[in-house]
């Protein structure tokens, strides 16, 4: 629909479909049926605010990059060698070989020897998750997605019981906020927005928590600079004062939780000082964000992912959402905490997801251990046969997932086919026996729920798919004709699959949706700050968690919050503890390519305090080693004091080729799965550091 009836210039209503939880409203500049030109946030969005990131603004530069696939490619070269070691075929050519490497796994090997493996490169429900669908029919071995929210996940529904939280846009009506393991200003950038309207309107305050000095660390008022992995021994010392000096609600404790005796007596041990000792932190530092937090009823906590991307990230973040609860700040506006709304939306998945073909008997394999699933772990494939196929979509293993160099070894099988599905060259797409080029969100129909906000969001095409480009629905829908797999998904478009979920779920149809743009699924007042009870059976918030419940390894995990030692520990060995945090204008592996984006970020760098350069005799600009038992790269030097001076980050997530000996930061992080459910632990690595 266009927006703007002048029509010079036209702009079209979009969704930002990248992996990012604000998935913006967007107004994108129509030039020809082939051409965008200014991409824009939508002003009249509550949450969008008109306000997007740098990297979207500039999307011209990626949907129009002169490296974008344009037609099906086979291999005739090494793997990895680039775009060089391909050649150009036909579509049906590329689907037939595709379908011929999956059924002959399955020939050989039984259906679970197939792993579609996908992402969310686009968070669009049709062109993300139909993949599932085929995946369900065929029975191919299922996939367990830990790379992104499970420890998060875990943590939240231990204590809140439902994955849903207060509404992002009342950060607007709040006094004080929360940022606690988290970036917006590179992640999250709508966060700012609300935060700003906050400290203009109300001189709200701002504290970050973070090992580093981030952009948004930058600009609070207060930034505590944790040591990773510390955050669950920091809330529980908060609680302490919280408790000590009165600013616990009392009854809304005994009205809304399972607070008790034994909690009471847990807090009073985890003292200030104590804190310290694990945290880094000074005991006053403590004692004052906690007042400050005690005397504040409207505070806000953003919970991010970031902090929970450790082995004791899940009980971390549980021990912070413990703190609205110990002051009853959920029950106010402005108050509470929020990590993602995902389950506030109506929808019924079944026909995009093929759920109603879902067999849970089939084997599951963990999307982080791609590595050391591709090179037959044990404890991965059990009884089961090994993976000689993969279909991908949305995704760039070889590059995001951790123990890249098992993960290279498993692509580098011979014995293994690979079709990859994909937009760009990526480093997974260049170890492909198949490459098929894929459209981009602008050239495909799709809806949008968000992990940051409340809006469902329908949204048509903008332009038309660039060369030979077909969307992933078309694909999975092709694959499924010659795989002989049935169902009533395969047989429709994009658009009636939207409508019917729509009206499956007792929604507009698709263009009301798509011509109201968005429809605000925000849930009442009551509900959404839990005045009604929160997700637990018997309604109560649960400082004592049943981590059974959560995930199946639930023996690591503290029975009460506090600080679980389960890290990956500085020691002798390995003096320093890095955090591969995200950077400003990469988001993941996506817009690497894009030369605006490439400028900003230069080259992969660690940050490293000035006095550990001192004893380690570098300085700006100086190639390091970084290593540990999983091995090494070599990034340049760049001195900053914004961090413990055992601790250093670098900010990801560089392709490989960008790395001198090629492979990249994450040969440095641990395959192992954080507890109780599984979960990349990208924030929880010991290294060693000398001059390259
Ligand atoms: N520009 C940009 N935007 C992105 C992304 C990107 O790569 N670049 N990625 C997107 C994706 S997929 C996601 S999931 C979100 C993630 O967005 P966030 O929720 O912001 O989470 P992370 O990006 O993992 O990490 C954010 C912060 O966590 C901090 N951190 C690490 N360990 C700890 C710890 O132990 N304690 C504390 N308190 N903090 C810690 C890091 O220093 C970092 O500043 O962002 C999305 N948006
Ligand atoms: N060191 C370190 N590693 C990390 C993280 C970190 O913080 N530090 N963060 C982790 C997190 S939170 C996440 S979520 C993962 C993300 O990791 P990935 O899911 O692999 O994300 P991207 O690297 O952006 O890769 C997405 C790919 O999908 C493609 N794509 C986009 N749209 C489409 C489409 O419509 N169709 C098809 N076929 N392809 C499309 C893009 O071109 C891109 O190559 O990385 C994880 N890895
Ligand atoms: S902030 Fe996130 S959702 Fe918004 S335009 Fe940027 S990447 Fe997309
Ligand atoms: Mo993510």
């Amino acid at each position: 629909m266009p927006l703007d009836a002048s029509n010079t210039p036209e702009y079209l209503h979009s969704v930002c479909p990248h992996d990012c939880p604000s998935t913006c409203a967007l107004e994108v500049e129509r030039l020809s049926d082939t051409r965008i030109g200014k991409v824009r946030g939508a002003r009249d969005n509550s949450y969008t605010a008109g306000v997007i990131c740098a990297k979207v603004a500039r999307y011209a530069e990626r949907v129009h990059h002169p490296d974008r696939l344009t037609t099906p490619l086979k291999r005739t070269g090494d793997k990895g060698a680039g775009i060089s070691a391909f050649t150009p075929i036909s579509w049906d050519e590329a689907l037939d070989a595709t379908a011929e490497g999956l059924l002959q796994a399955e020939q050989r090997h039984g259906a679970e020897a197939v792993w579609p493996y996908f992402y969310a490169g686009t968070m669009g429900l049709v062109q993300r998750d139909g993949i599932e669908r085929l995946r369900h029919v065929k029975g191919y071995s299922r996939q367990h997605s830990t790379i992104c929210v499970v420890l998060a996940d875990s943590g939240w529904q231990a204590g809140v019981g439902v994955r849903r939280g207060i509404d992002s846009r009342e950060i607007a009506k709040s006094d004080l906020i929360v940022v606690w393991g988290g970036n917006p200003v590179s992640t999250q950038v709508n966060v700012m927005t609300h935060i700003a309207k906050a400290r203009k309107d109300r001189g709200a305050k701002l504290v970050v928590v973070d090992p580093y000095r981030t952009g948004t660390a930058a600009q609070a008022d207060v930034h505590l600079m944790v040591k990773p992995g510390t955050d669950g021994a920091l809330a529980a010392a908060v609680g302490h004062v919280l408790l000590a000096e009165g600013f616990a609600d009392r009854d809304y404790l005994a009205r809304s939780s399972d607070w008790d005796a034994e909690l009471e007596a847990h807090y009073a041990a985890r003292t200030p000082e104590w804190a310290a000792g694990i945290t880094g932190l000074q005991p006053q530092e403590i004692v004052d964000f906690a007042r400050l937090y005690g005397r504040t009823q409207r505070s806000f906590i953003r919970v991010g992912y970031g902090f929970a991307r450790s082995r004791n990230g899940s009980s971390n973040l549980h021990a912070v959402t413990c703190l609205p609860t110990i002051t009853g700040a959920w029950q106010h506006e402005g108050g509470g905490a929020l990590y993602a709304s995902s389950t506030i939306y109506p929808l019924d998945r079944t026909l995009i997801q093929g759920l109603d073909r879902l067999d849970k008997s089939v084997r599951v394999l963990d999307q982080s251990r791609i590595g050391p699933v591709l090179t037959g772990d044990p404890r991965d494939l059990g009884a089961g046969p090994p993976v000689t196929a993969l279909f991908i979509q949305n995704t760039n293993p070889m590059v995001v997932c951790p123990e890249t160099t098992k993960v290279r070894e498993g692509f580098r099988r011979d014995d293994l086919f690979v079709c990859v599905h994909e937009q760009f060259m990526t480093d997974t797409a260049a170890m492909a026996d198949i490459v098929i080029p894929a459209t981009t969100f602008l050239e495909h129909d799709d809806i949008y729920t968000a992990s940051g906000h409340t809006h469902l969001q329908v949204a048509r095409k903008v332009i038309e798919p660039y060369a030979d480009c077909r969307t992933n629905h078309a694909v999975i829908c092709d694959l499924a004709k010659r795989l002989g797999a049935e169902h009533p998904g395969f047989g429709m478009s994009e658009w009636q699959i939207i409508d019917a979920t729509l009206e499956a779920s007792g929604l507009p149809d698709a263009q009301s949706m798509a011509d109201r743009r968005w429809l605000d699924c925000v849930l009442p007042f009551e509900t959404m700050h839990f005045l009604d009870g929160f997700g637990h059976a018997d309604k109560r918030f649960h400082f004592k968690p049943n981590w059974a419940e959560v995930g199946p390894d639930a023996a690591p995990m503290p029975r009460l919050p506090g600080h679980a030692p389960i890290i990956d520990a500085a020691d002798g060995d390995h003096p320093f503890r890095l955090v591969a945090a995200p950077a400003r204008t990469f988001l993941n592996t996506s817009f690497t390519e894009t030369p605006g984006s490439r400028k900003r970020e230069a080259r992969p760098t660690v940050l490293i305090h000035p006095e550990a350069c001192t004893r380690l005799s570098l300085k700006e600009g100086d190639r390091a080693r970084l290593g540990n038992r999983l091995g090494s790269v070599v990034l340049h030097v760049r001195p900053f004091d914004g961090l413990q001076s055992d601790v250093v980050v670098v900010e990801s997530i560089w392709p490989n080729a960008d790395f001198e000996e090629g492979l990249g930061i994450n040969t440095l992080v641990s395959a192992d799965a954080g507890p109780p459910n599984g979960g990349a632990v990208f924030h929880d690595t010991a290294i060693w550091i000398r001059p390259a």
